[in-house]
């Protein structure tokens, strides 16, 4: 069985443990050997329990035992104890407020039957699956670029079905943020997320929220989708759109465990932001450890800074320079690894065309007013002088389209890059 652990990003094998909590039978929890679970023990042993194919609060969750990165928040060192604090100060206006997420009940639960220092995850994040036929059921994609070129904007917008066009099939979320080192209110930052993304979900006022963010190690930010079964070769698919796009044999997935798979089934988008000052401050093997992983490197660049004078503290463009840079190197080594370049706040890109494409970046990358390095950048995009492949696979261009007059906004480009993700 293939398993990884989506925190610390780990291929799970002999020796290694997982734990299992069910929410509707807390007191089934168990500790087992990843080498003895090729059968059925990572599903719910109650009888006709499906909480294996659930996502939320009734769905089956796992932990790493012993993992490295993956610490619960509410883990108290102190008192070795589970104490899940559901209150927030509003970054914004100093009020209290309660986070209402289904991660907070969940952790609470499982911190009273079966209290653990390791972060709980759903179930369908586990296995490490490559298979060529069906598309696939979990893509890992890494953010990466300056602060504030919206890298918490855009994947919190992932996980809002109300940020795409078409969310359909959008079928739940997972949030994990690493608790801040040293003491204090560790917590902190992972119930900022929670509580952005259950502002979002709400249509209430968030977008403070996204700027008092802070990045951690590593930050995770998973949505699900139904999973729905690729039509075979040669059969027209029923409906287009994104959601045919973003089929999987869950079926195949399940049946590795249990003998009946459960009815439910989801694919997911896992995304982990890594800040580009980290990045840069990490040591090259670091980031590269972390790559190697990933199917998708994406890097993102501000529109705000494309223009030569706009010099902001933070310079998005040279940023992506050096990160491209660095992923040439190590895409030597990995196979398989795609890379996007993404230009988001294209509303705040003067004199944008309509629809902005490779063509019109390179054509604003010739002009004498474009930022110097944004050639470079451009470059990375197209094939080299003898013909080779360009080192970035696809180029997005991102921005809120706020028309709707909702306060969340469908993201342009969002979609067509999230469909491009799950490709193979
Ligand atoms: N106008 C505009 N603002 C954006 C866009 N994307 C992000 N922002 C804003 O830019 C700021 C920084 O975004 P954030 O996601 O925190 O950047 P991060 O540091 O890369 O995570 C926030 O105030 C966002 O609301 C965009 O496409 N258009
Ligand atoms: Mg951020
Ligand atoms: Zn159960
Ligand atoms: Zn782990």
């Amino acid at each position: 069985m293939l398993c990884r652990c989506p925190l610390c990003l780990q291929d799970l094998g002999e020796g290694q443990q997982i734990a299992r909590f069910c929410p509707s039978h807390p007191d089934s929890s168990e500790q087992f050997l990843v080498s003895d679970a090729a059968g059925d023990a990572v599903a719910c042993p109650m009888p006709g329990c499906r909480s294996y194919g659930l996502v939320g609060s009734q769905g089956l969750m796992l932990r790493h035992v012993g993992c490295s990165y993956g610490r619960n928040p509410f883990w108290d060192e102190q008192t070795n104890k589970v104490s899940v604090n559901e209150y927030i100060v509003s970054p914004v206006t100093s009020a209290q407020e309660i986070v209402g997420h289904w991660e907070i009940d969940t952790l609470r639960l499982a911190g009273q039957h079966a209290p653990a220092a390791d972060m709980w995850f759903p179930a369908p994040l586990l296995l490490k699956e490559r298979d060529a036929v069906q598309a696939r059921s979990h893509v890992l994609v890494d953010f990466t670029g300056a602060r504030g070129v919206g890298k918490t904007f855009l994947a919190m917008h992932a996980l809002d079905e109300a940020g795409y066009k078409n969310g359909a099939g959008y079928t739940g979320d997972f949030i994990y943020s690493s608790p801040a080192a040293g003491g204090g209110d560790g917590a902190r930052e992972f119930l900022l997320t929670l509580r952005l993304r259950e502002r979002m979900a709400l249509n209430q006022q968030y977008d403070q929220w996204i700027r008092m963010s802070v990045v951690r190690p590593r930050n995770l930010k998973v949505a699900f989708f139904a999973a729905e079964r690729k039509p075979a070769a040669g059969q027209k698919p029923p409906q287009s759109g994104w959601r045919q796009a973003l089929t999987v044999a869950y079926h195949d997935i399940a049946k590795v465990f249990v003998n009946e798979a459960p009815r439910s089934a989801h694919r997911a988008l896992l995304i982990y932001d890594i800040a580009g000052e980290t990045a840069e401050r990490f040591s090259h093997q670091t980031i590269a450890e972390h790559d190697q992983h990933m199917d998708v490197l994406a890097v993102l660049v501000s529109a705000e800074d494309m223009a030569a004078n706009a010099a902001r503290e933070l310079d998005s463009v040279y940023l992506a320079r050096h990160r491209l840079a660095q992923i040439a190197q190590s895409k030597q080594h990995t196979d398989g690894v795609r890379c996007a370049l993404i230009v988001t706040k294209c509303d705040l890109w003067p004199d944008r065309p309509a629809e902005p494409t490779l063509e019109s970046l390179k054509a604003f990358a010739e002009t004498s007013t474009a930022h110097p390095a944004l050639r470079d950048l451009v470059r990375r995009c197209l094939p080299d002088n003898h013909g080779g492949s360009p080192l970035v696979d696809r180029v997005y261009f991102t921005w809120p389209d706020t028309s709707q007059g909702t306060l969340s906004p469908v993201i342009h480009g969002l979609e067509g890059f999230v469909t491009w993700c799950f490709e193979s």
